[in-house]
């Protein structure tokens, strides 16, 4: 994807700016951004967690992309930034399907521009037990869904991937079941944690991280933050989901992050943060626990894992 000298100044601009906050020297600029402050939703009241905890820091933007999972350009960690350059994600629109008072197209462009982007650095945890801290941008999928005015019988929500396998190599073979599909429970997506991304370290996304519009949900294994949205879908019923569908012994609908439940070949008890050497402590609900464990509260999270 060609970069535009004024995007390559945004991602600049970030990047310095977070230096300079770092640095104590430069009180003033850090007045911009408050560091170890926690911002409380103000609908819900609910921290939205998008400061860097002290025991995080940011991986790079080399790191973040170019190890990557997307296998619509192929299954090695290298692939998605070695085979994505001929995607186009631009323009781009979104099908509002279902159980909607306002179903239908929903130009990127326009939803950018009535959902301000905001800043929100969350940790990303793979179920393959690596995991790495991204500075996301992007907005709470809530103010989509609110806006398209679900009816009261949509108690779930199917997110679709493009499908172009001329452009996605991955795609042209049968690795998964073409277009990948994921969802969430009602409560889940409109919970102020969840956004939909459009970019990182004050970047557009790049095609490999899920170009021009994904899914974040920092509580659950990644495999759930869906890229390159083209419909979402409210729905009555638990929605099909890529992986549980693939292989249901191993994966389930609601993957929340449990260092108490083993995948059936490995231990989730810890986990490779790239760029450390250390394993670190694999966190209940990736850290998230006191924000979104009131949604779980009367499951079973070994049955429902
Ligand atoms: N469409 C699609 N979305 C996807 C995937 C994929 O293969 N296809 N991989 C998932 C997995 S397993 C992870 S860990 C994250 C990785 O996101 P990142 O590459 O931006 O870090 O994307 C998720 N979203
Ligand atoms: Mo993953």
């Amino acid at each position: 994807m060609k970069i535009l000298s004024s995007e390559i100044t945004s991602y600049k601009f970030y990047i310095n700016r977070r230096n300079f906050i770092k640095s104590s020297t430069a009180s003033m600029v850090a007045s911009l951004i408050p560091l170890n402050s926690h911002a409380f939703h103000k609908d819900t009241n609910i921290n939205i967690s998008n400061q860097l905890d002290k025991n995080d820091k940011l991986n790079t933007y080399e790191e973040i992309t170019t190890y990557n999972n997307f296998y619509e350009f192929g299954t090695a960690k290298s692939d998605p930034s070695n085979y994505s350059k001929q995607f186009k994600p631009r323009p781009w629109s979104i099908s509002i399907e279902g159980l909607v008072e306002k179903p239908g197209l929903i130009d990127l462009e326009d939803l950018i521009k009535e959902f301000t982007v905001e800043d929100r650095i969350y940790r990303l945890r793979c179920v393959e037990a690596w995991s790495m801290v991204i500075p996301w941008q992007g907005f709470s999928l809530n103010r989509l869904i609110k806006k398209v005015e679900p009816k009261s019988d949509a108690r779930y929500i199917q997110f679709v991937t493009v499908f172009r396998p001329d452009e996605m190599p991955g795609q042209k073979r049968r690795i998964l079941p073409w277009p990948y599909v994921e969802g969430l429970r009602m409560d889940e997506a409109m919970h102020p944690l969840t956004i939909l991304s459009t970019g990182m370290y004050g970047h557009e996304l790049l095609n490999q991280n899920g170009a021009p519009l994904r899914l974040v949900v920092p509580w659950k294994y990644g495999f759930k933050s869906i890229k390159s949205i083209v419909a979402i879908r409210f729905v009555k019923d638990q929605p099909t989901t890529t992986w549980p569908v693939t292989n249901p012994s191993e994966y389930a609908f609601y993957s929340n992050v449990n260092p108490e439940v083993d995948h059936r070949r490995w231990s989730q008890a810890s986990e490779r943060r790239i760029g450390e050497f250390k394993r670190r402590s694999t966190l209940m609900f990736n850290g998230y626990e006191e924000e979104v464990s009131y949604m779980y509260k009367n499951m079973d999270l070994k049955k429902f894992f």
